[in-house]
């Protein structure tokens, strides 16, 4: 693969080595089974790969967030719940990178490089799906701590995790300093998983309500140590994570089309094999096309993040929306190339399709990420203005700068140009 440096191979190729040996082999056991595959996570640990994201001086690899891709993309390859399995620990360690100081650093980094502790991202609630910051958990200040009370939803690893990275309201009555995240630990008095969800795919990995009854954690817990700036930490974390489940979408989509391109060498109809047919050679063309502009953008966003671009948001945005969808397209294509032996459970390729639609919702909908690709080009267009005006049509540029135009544009400043959100 060209554009990798060693450091990138070395990843890939161990991660393709596991992935290969021992998920693929497990894959539709725990699909089956809907059960937390300990066996697997064992072995992710023994290589090395819940250090990779950590930075060598709390105990990791020091490696890249491409780095991270690398390894989810091979064992998305393999089994995409894995791929989440593995990677939603990245996601609910990043707030420590991002807004953790250094006593929460030392003290939980290292544990979570070592694969000894698994841990988990509670943003999501009922009611606070797309608009995070409507969430309703509540945290009061208590002496020298914090009551924690509400619950939260689709927690990703939940009971499988020794540590939560909660974020709750601490100032209803704030706009911009609401919410605040804290560091909750498995086994916390209060603290319990409701109910666990029957998913359609991933279903290796548990996804739980995590309800916190008074759930009492001390000043400590808090994450950076002061209050207010949960809701930075929550999108510097999912900035960081998006590239993450993009690669996740990336790896279901180039297992799907590897299955697809051998059962279509094998399955003769017409006494040829089917991929001498135009009509599939066509759409494996496409799949294949798809998967890999889908690849040059993860690894760009993965990239874009390792080397502080400005807009590196925008990326991981687009590159989130663009290698799920891709997922979506290629696995269902895939499954119609299998024929009926797709549609059945027999076979793994339909596991590559359930698998892939909650890449296009988790993390934040493909229409969330949308929406912020069209925030910044909203944000970037006035660099282009001046550049480009004298292009405009005349009585657009009249009406632009007409009064009533201006008061009305006045008034409704700060509103969003584009919503139109799912959940
Ligand atoms: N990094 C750091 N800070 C950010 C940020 C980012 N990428 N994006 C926004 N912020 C800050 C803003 O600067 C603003 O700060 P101030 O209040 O200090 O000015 C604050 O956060 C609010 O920003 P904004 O008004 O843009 O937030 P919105 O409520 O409009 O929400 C979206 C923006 C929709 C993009 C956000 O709610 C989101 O990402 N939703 C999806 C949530 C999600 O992914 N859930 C899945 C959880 S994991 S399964």
């Amino acid at each position: 693969m060209p554009f990798l440096n060693d450091q990138n191979r070395m990843w890939q190729e161990k991660a393709r080595e596991v992935a290969e040996k021992v998920v693929r082999p497990l894959a539709r056991k725990y699909d089956l089974l809907q059960e937390y595959p300990w066996e697997i996570k064992d072995a992710l640990a023994e290589a090395g790969f819940f250090g990779v994201w950590i930075p060598k001086e709390y105990g990791g690899a020091g490696g890249t967030v491409l780095d991270l891709c690398l390894v989810i993309e091979q064992l998305s390859r393999a089994c995409g719940g894995v791929g989440v399995m593995y990677c939603v620990n990245a996601l609910g360690s990043f707030p420590i990178l991002v807004g953790g100081n250094e006593e929460q650093k030392a003290h939980w980094l290292p544990k979570i490089a070592r694969g000894e502790k698994l841990i988990a991202f509670c943003l999501s609630e009922k009611f606070a799906g797309s608009d995070a910051q409507s969430l309703r958990l509540a945290a009061r200040k208590d002496g020298t701590g914090w009551v924690l009370k509400g619950e939260k939803k689709w927690t990703t690893n939940g009971g499988a995790a020794d540590l939560y990275t909660v974020f709750a309201v601490t100032d209803p009555a704030s706009k911009s300093r609401r919410i605040s995240a804290f560091l909750v630990e498995k086994g916390t008095p209060g603290f319990t998983i409701g109910k666990i969800e029957d998913k359609m795919g991933i279903r290796c990995v548990p996804v739980v309500e995590t309800v916190f009854h008074d759930v009492r954690v001390e000043d400590a817990q808090l994450l950076g140590g002061q209050p207010g700036f949960g809701f930075h930490h929550a999108m510097g974390t999912l900035d960081l994570a998006r590239p993450g489940v993009a690669a996740q979408g990336l790896g279901l989509a180039q297992g799907s089309l590897e299955l697809a391109m051998v059962y279509g060498a094998r399955r003769q109809q017409f006494g040829s094999p089917i991929n001498s047919f135009q009509m599939i050679q066509q759409m494996l063309a496409d799949m294949a096309t798809q998967v890999e502009a889908a690849r040059q953008l993860v690894y760009a966003s993965a990239r874009s993040l390792d080397t502080k671009m400005p807009a590196a948001n925008k990326m991981a945005a687009m590159a989130k929306l663009f290698a799920t969808d891709t997922a979506m397209k290629v696995t269902t294509d895939a499954v119609q190339i299998f024929g009926g032996y797709g549609y059945m459970r027999d076979y793994p390729i339909e596991k590559y399709m359930r698998d892939a639609k909650i890449t296009q919702i988790y993390e934040g909908t493909n229409q969330v990420q949308r929406l912020v690709v069209a925030r910044n080009l909203v944000k970037e267009t006035g660099a282009l203005t001046q550049l480009l005006e004298a292009y405009i049509p005349r009585e657009v540029q009249e009406g632009f700068n007409d009064p009533a135009t201006l008061a009305a544009q006045k008034a409704g400043e700060g509103e969003a140009a584009v919503r139109g959100t799912t959940s």
